[in-house]
Parts: structure tokens; C-alpha cells; sequence
């Protein structure tokens, strides 16, 4: 089983390749921030509890985001493998998908680091809180919170994978392109070290 986890700040690009990585290897795409907004858009309790949080560009709870990978690995037995999308977020979530995976006995093979200087990452979000309707793209305060919010409580999980041996980089302010044909190397060394 191939899991994967794309890292990085917000609008880092993570939506973006997981999209392309997943057609390119036939992996399932969990991504948090996109379960929260369908949440939003059902208007359940869970989604109107996340909307006040998400709306400040703050983390919604760890118990939150678990229960929802655990629902949805469950959901998903015959998968190849996942690409984990903006999940994990702080070091308990790290450490809950690995109590996770374990059970599965399917680890994370690969945490792939997109890296993005500031003034890019605020420019791409506030280009697409033009169109996205997303409050928390529209507003630059609303942004630096995002960014700050992933510099105190996301970061740190670099450590934790690059521990484990697990982290690999890559520049993500290029296109598109180029930048999924570097994090195609990295999966595809990947795959070569497993099937030696
Ligand atoms: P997410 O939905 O994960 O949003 P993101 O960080 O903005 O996205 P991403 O890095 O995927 O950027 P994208 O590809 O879209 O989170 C939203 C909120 O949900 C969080 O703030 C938090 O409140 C909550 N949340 C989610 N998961 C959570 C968790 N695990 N724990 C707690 N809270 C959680 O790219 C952004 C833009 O850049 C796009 O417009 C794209 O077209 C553009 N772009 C991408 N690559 C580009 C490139 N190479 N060049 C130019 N533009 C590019």
C-alpha cells in the first residue's frame, strides 16, 4: 500500500498535486479541508462548529479530523493506497494516523515537503479568494493567521518525520508542472527502495 503525505503552508499547492497524484497512481485523496467544507455546505453540527474556526483561519479540533480519516480509511478497505492532504496538521494528528496505519499495517511511505516563500503563498490564496468564496482566502489578516497558525503547530511535524526518515523536499514555487514532475521522482524512488 502506497501512503503518502503531502506537507506544506497553505496554498502550498497540496490540493493541487494531490489531484494529479492520485490519477497518476491510482491512490484515494482524503483531504481534510475538503471534508470540513462538505460538512459546511450540509450544514451539520460539525461543519457550523468547524465554519467558526476555519472562518478565523484556525485549526479545528484533533479529535475532529481523526474521527474523520478513521471514517474514511474504513470506507475505503480495497484502496492501493492514500494520499493524506492537509492531514496531518499538529503532532497528535501525526501520531494518531500512525496508531491508524498500524492497524492497517500500511505506514506512511513518504511525507512530501512543498516549499513556498510568504509573499507567494499570500499572493496565490488572495488570487483565489476572488473566485473561491472561501472567507478564509479573501481576507490578507485572515491569511498571516493560516500562516502562522501552520509555523507554531504544523511545522514541528517536520521534525517528527524527518525522525522517522520519511521527509523529502521539494521547491514548490514553480508551475504546476515541474512541480509534480519532482514530487513523481521522489514517489517513484519510493517505490524502486520497496520493491528491492
Ligand atoms: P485546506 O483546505 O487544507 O487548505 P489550504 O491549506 O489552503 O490548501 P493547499 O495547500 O491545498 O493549496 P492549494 O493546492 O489549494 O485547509 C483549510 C482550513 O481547513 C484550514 O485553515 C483549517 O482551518 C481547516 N483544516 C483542514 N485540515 C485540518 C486539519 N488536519 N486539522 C485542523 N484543521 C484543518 O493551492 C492554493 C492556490 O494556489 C490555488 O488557487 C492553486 O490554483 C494555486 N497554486 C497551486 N500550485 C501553484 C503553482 N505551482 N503556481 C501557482 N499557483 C499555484
Amino acid at each position: 500500500m502506497l501512503n503518502i503525505v503531502l506537507f506544506g503552508p497553505p496554498g502550498s499547492g497540496k490540493g493541487t498535486q494531490a489531484e494529479n497524484i492520485i490519477s497518476k497512481y491510482h491512490l484515494v485523496h482524503l483531504s481534510t479541508g475538503d471534508m470540513l467544507r462538505a460538512e459546511i455546505a450540509a450544514q451539520t453540527k460539525l461543519g457550523m462548529e468547524a465554519k467558526k474556526l476555519m472562518d478565523k483561519g484556525e485549526l479545528v479540533p484533533d479529535s475532529v479530523v481523526v474521527g474523520m480519516i478513521e471514517n474514511k480509511l474504513d470506507a475505503n478497505p480495497s484502496a492501493a493506497g492514500f494520499v493524506f492532504d492537509g492531514f496531518p496538521r499538529t503532532v497528535k494528528q501525526a501520531e494518531a494516523l500512525d496508531e491508524l496505519l498500524e492497524r492497517h499495517k500500511a505506514p506512511i511511505k513518504a511525507v512530501l515537503s512543498l516549499h513556498v516563500s510568504e509573499d507567494e503563498l499570500t499572493r496565490r490564496i488572495l488570487r483565489r479568494g476572488a473566485t473561491s468564496g472561501r472567507a478564509d482566502d479573501q481576507n490578507e489578516t485572515i491569511v498571516k493567521n493560516r500562516v502562522l497558525e501552520y509555523r507554531t503547530k504544523t511545522e514541528p511535524l517536520a521534525k517528527y518525520y524527518s525522525g522517522q526518515a520519511k521527509l523529502r523536499e521539494v521547491t514548490g514555487e514553480r508551475a504546476v508542472e515541474e512541480v509534480f514532475t519532482s514530487l513523481c521522482q521522489e514517489i517513484d524512488k519510493v517505490l524502486a527502495s520497496n520493491s528491492r
